[in-house]
């Protein structure tokens, strides 16, 4: 028999600290011109290029963002420093990630009515993990006393959905009945606040969602998972080149390129037409088209990307109640995105409503689940 698997409930945990554009702007501006003084010779005889001022007004046009959350907020508005403080901590600690993605977890667990004993397996799927062993799904199923096995997965923007996809097909395959799948998007140590075109896109948030077959199911608002499409198309137009080879590498290890960089115009016209296909072709296998959504749980990186995609497939913008914007005072979490608009704006569909959550960017990478209330 074939298992009908349910999303049953989703948490979200959401930093005590927020930036806004414009304290981020300042800050940066001051830099700005600090580097600007204190580079003036070079910068006289064309060695250097002087570093412009950044803009509220840009930035909120260009992306949509307003003011986003952050896990540290002490450090990143220094001039002299420009990167949160986040102490190291011992190997007996709570790891920052797995304390984000417990508090996450928990409020996924609560919504779904479930016990660290009904849940066989954990996935952390995220942008960045902020060690490569011992698994961080494994220290946060030993935190939760959870049973079974975890494991950890890395796809940048589509994190989120195809760590569900992972779930979805071990619960298809009756390898687990009840999963618990994570997304702690701590990725404010790697953006590069002293870059002006990067340096407002992303803040830091954790998700959680629990997948379960249909037959444990006791949540009274769930969503059956219709099906799952992914996509990926190598890509360097979004890149990070930290890893462990830096060492060996005689390079610097916090150089610009070892920080998320990207051609945010080429991923823009590249990821968009991409983006709008894949949704396409995922609803036709069920005879379905955009006009059949009654809600959309889009990737949140930029609201324009997201008025473009809606346009190519309604023939007209979205409302935000058809697809709710949260990248206006989250930012960019990466793969988080989209959980959090599904987490704030599903309740009121009512039962046999279609949704679709859908991420797109880095790698690149394209993933959707088509869901539809119970
Ligand atoms: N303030 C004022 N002006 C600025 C600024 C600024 N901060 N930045 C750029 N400008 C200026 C430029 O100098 C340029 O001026 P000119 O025309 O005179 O040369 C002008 O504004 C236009 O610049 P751009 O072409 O760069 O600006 P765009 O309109 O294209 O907007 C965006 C830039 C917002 C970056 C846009 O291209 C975009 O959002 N593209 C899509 C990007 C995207 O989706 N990226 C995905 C990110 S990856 C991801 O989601 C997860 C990765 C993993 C997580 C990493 C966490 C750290």
């Amino acid at each position: 028999m074939t298992q009908q698997v349910v999303i049953s409930g989703t948490g979200l945990w959401t930093p005590k600290h927020s930036i806004t554009n414009e304290e981020l702007i300042d800050s940066y501006n001051d830099y700005a011109d600090k580097f600007n003084t204190e580079n003036a010779d070079k910068i006289a005889t064309g060695e250097i290029v002087a570093k412009p001022h950044s803009s509220a007004e840009f930035v909120e046009k260009a992306s949509g963002i307003k003011s986003r959350y952050i896990y540290e907020k002490e450090g990143v508005l220094d001039i002299n420093r420009m990167r949160p403080v986040i102490a190291e901590r011992s190997d007996d600690q709570l790891s920052n990630q797995a304390e984000i993605a417990v508090e996450a977890a928990r409020k996924a667990m609560k919504a779904a009515n479930k016990t660290a004993d009904d849940i066989d397996a954990v996935i952390v799927s995220c942008a960045y993990l902020q060690r490569s062993y011992p698994a961080i799904a494994i220290e946060v199923q030993s935190e939760l006393g959870i049973k079974g096995f975890g494991f950890d997965m890395l796809v940048a923007c589509s994190a989120a959905t195809f760590g569900m996809h992972r779930a979805y097909e071990m619960i298809k395959a009756e390898t687990a009945k009840t999963v618990l799948v994570i997304n702690p998007e701590l990725v404010s140590p790697q953006i590069n606040y002293t870059d002006r075109d990067s340096h407002f896109i992303f803040g830091d948030v954790a998700t959680a969602i629990i997948l379960e077959a249909e037959e444990t199911v006791t949540s009274h608002n769930a969503y059956n998972v219709v099906s799952t499409k992914a996509f990926t198309q190598f890509s360097s137009n979004i890149r990070s080149n930290h890893g462990y080879l830096n060492r060996a590498n005689d390079t610097d290890p916090y150089g610009a390129d070892k920080l998320f960089h990207q051609e945010g115009r080429k991923v823009f016209k590249d990821v968009c037409p991409l983006a709008a296909e894949h949704i396409r072709e995922h609803l036709a296998k069920h005879d379905l088209t955009p006009k059949d959504l009654t809600r959309w749980w889009l990737h949140q990186a930029n609201i324009n990307m997201n008025t473009l995609i809606s346009k190519r497939l309604l023939g007209r913008e979205a409302t935000l109640e058809e697809a709710p914007i949260v990248l206006d005072r989250y930012a960019n979490t990466a793969s988080a995105g989209s959980v959090i608009a599904f987490n704030l704006y599903n309740e009121d569909l009512v039962k046999g409503d279609y949704g679709i959550l859908c991420s797109f960017g880095a790698g690149y990478s394209i993933g959707s689940l088509l869901v539809q209330k119970r």
